[in-house]
């Protein structure tokens, strides 16, 4: 056995739950633990094998738990830690694992170290942050935080800035303080004996700042601490002092990476993480660099994007797969089409991620093909990116109202923060209370209750997705070609193993369209094994193939 065989999650799909936004067992309008645990047979019945829970830990929740005020409790709006320890021994026995966020590039401020730290230059925790003076009276750098404004927050006391990439009310720890490794081992150590099988670390190539601060002429600040000086040394000394002695499963979140760190940060040897999720797929829709704005996605470039990652990576490491998240919009319709072809486009969507190589994510909702709600007012919207965004772009960038809206409803985070659409009840039967964000309009359409019903639903689809990563090693294991890299509507790409040739085939659009597989691929000796249109996989395979609107397909063949 090869190494890729190994390992438990090279073949495993993860289940990402935002916990806020998942079931209420109550009318606090929040979902909590034991809502979780009311859905765990869902979540087997899907066939996932391990769920990633978002922060549950103590915060003010200004970042909806990526503050956090105590690593070592539970959230009260979530539960108590007798809550957490059941749904992690509810979820083990139907044979689930667990995945925790660790957030340890910033605390909350309101975190006993900050606030001892804080007006207080002899607080055995003020070196837990980072402090510089001001320059002529002024911030000490020009670095921008990722959620609008300079990074840097004053202490009037000690007239020194605080850095925060985040929000102000998330200070960034200092890593250099080998007491901050100390305390962030003992936090993982604190969960892993608990029995939790693996972490996803939140932005975790950026815990190595430069020793020296400058200001940044070319930008904001981004290429100063990210993947920064010590930041593989961090990571090797975390992982040999926790994660390799509890064998537990790691997925780095990469802000802004590139490929040949992300080769580093997840390589086979283990010395890092299992798997690195990298953004850059995403940004096809970003106007020159810039997210908040509102364009068409740019397809040559996702293809061109996958292409460098999945040939990057193999051998070399391994990529966490997603299209969806908590901070991301709805990907069916961001890429596909939310109305019309909103079944048959989130399945095209989920077949030309799921049969590339690395382990998939999907995000709560996903398996239903839930969509953005469509917001038109700022009053609907809770997440602070979007409010502090909403304020620049009105009032620092002159953008209109109307115009703003329309670039909100197409990036905000909350898109895909609104609650889980379970059936046609009363706010989708996410809660009995009011939910802390609007259900999205058409969940009379999109819930479970009804995909469940129906044997054709996106629900089914995914869960045959899971299978088939289980079922068929080229999947896990082959190469990857694009097989029409210059084609303006079609996805087409080849993955080859010793054992198997499998082909996808991905209509991005709402036209028809025709495709003539390679003509050295010898079509008799294959077969279709899934697609959006089951009936028209039937009969025999030719080199021409005829797609309608949204179609995808999967080819497979055994080398004999
Ligand atoms: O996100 C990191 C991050 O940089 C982005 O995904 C960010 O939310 C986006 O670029 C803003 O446009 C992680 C968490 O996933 C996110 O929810 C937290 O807010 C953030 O870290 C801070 O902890």
């Amino acid at each position: 056995m090869n190494q890729i065989h190994k390992e438990w999650w090279r073949t495993a799909t993860i289940y990402q739950i935002y916990p806020k936004s998942f079931c209420d067992s109550g009318d606090k309008g929040i979902g909590d633990i034991k809502g979780i645990i009311s859905k765990l047979d869902y979540l087997k019945t899907l066939g996932i094998d391990a769920i990633w829970l978002t922060p549950m830990y103590q915060s003010p929740m200004i970042d909806n738990g990526y503050d956090i005020s105590d690593y070592y409790n539970i959230n009260p709006d979530f539960g108590c830690m007798a809550d957490f320890d059941l749904l992690l021994a509810m979820a083990h026995q139907k044979g689930i694992r667990i995945i925790l966020d660790i957030v340890v590039n910033h605390t909350s401020t309101e975190h006993n170290w900050f606030q001892s730290a804080l007006g207080n230059k002899d607080s055995e925790y003020r070196d837990y942050y980072i402090w510089k003076d001001p320059i002529d009276d002024k911030a000490p750098t020009n670095w921008q935080s990722k959620f609008g404004g300079n990074a840097w927050a004053l202490d009037e006391k000690t007239n020194q800035y605080y850095l925060h990439l985040f929000a102000k009310e998330q200070a960034d720890l200092n890593w250099e303080n080998p007491k901050v490794r100390e305390e962030v081992k003992n936090i993982i150590s604190f969960w892993a004996e608990k029995g939790v099988d693996g972490f996803r670390l939140d932005v975790i190539n950026l815990i190595s700042k430069p020793l020296d601060y400058q200001h940044d002429h070319q930008g904001d600040g981004r290429r100063f601490y990210t993947d920064g000086p010590r930041v593989h040394e961090y990571l090797q000394e975390i992982s040999d002092a926790v994660f390799n002695k509890y064998g537990s499963v790691t997925v780095g979140e990469m802000s802004s990476t590139s490929l040949e760190q992300c080769q580093q940060y997840s390589s086979l040897d283990g010395k890092e993480l299992s798997m690195v999720f990298n953004f850059h797929h995403l940004k096809i829709d970003y106007q020159n660099g810039e997210k908040w704005s509102e364009i068409p996605f740019d397809f040559l470039q996702l293809k061109s994007i996958f292409s460098h990652w999945q040939q990057g990576m193999f051998g070399n490491g391994w990529s966490a797969l997603f299209w969806c998240n908590h901070d991301q919009p709805r990907i069916v319709t961001r890429l596909g089409d939310d109305k019309e072809y909103r079944v048959e486009s989130a399945k095209m969507l989920a077949t030309s991620l799921h049969m590339m190589q690395g382990t998939p994510y999907i995000y709560q909702g996903e398996e239903i093909g839930m969509t953005n709600p469509g917001y038109t007012s700022i009053e609907q919207y809770r997440d602070l990116e979007s409010i502090n965004m909403h304020d620049i772009m009105l009032n620092q960038q002159g953008k209109s109202e109307e115009d703003v809206l329309a670039i909100l409803a197409q990036k905000s985070r909350d898109n895909s923060r609104t609650p889980v659409q379970w059936n046609c009840d009363k706010n989708a039967g996410f809660t009995s209370g009011t939910p802390w964000l609007q259900v999205a309009g058409n969940y009379t359409d999109v819930n479970v209750e009804q995909a469940l019903k129906d044997k054709d639903s996106v629900f089914y689809y995914y869960q045959r997705l899971i299978m088939l990563r289980k079922e068929i090693e080229v999947i896990t294991t082959g190469d990857y070609t694009d097989l029409a890299p210059e084609h303006s509507q079609l996805f087409c790409y080849r993955r080859r193993s010793e054992q198997q040739t499998l082909i996808c085939i991905n209509n991005y659009y709402g036209e028809a369209a025709e495709y003539e597989l390679p003509a050295d691929l010898d079509v008799e000796k294959g077969k279709y094994i899934l697609g959006n249109f089951p009936e028209l996989l039937i009969g025999e395979v030719t080199h021409l193939v005829k797609l309608k609107p949204y179609e995808c397909r999967v080819f497979l063949l055994e080398h004999e």
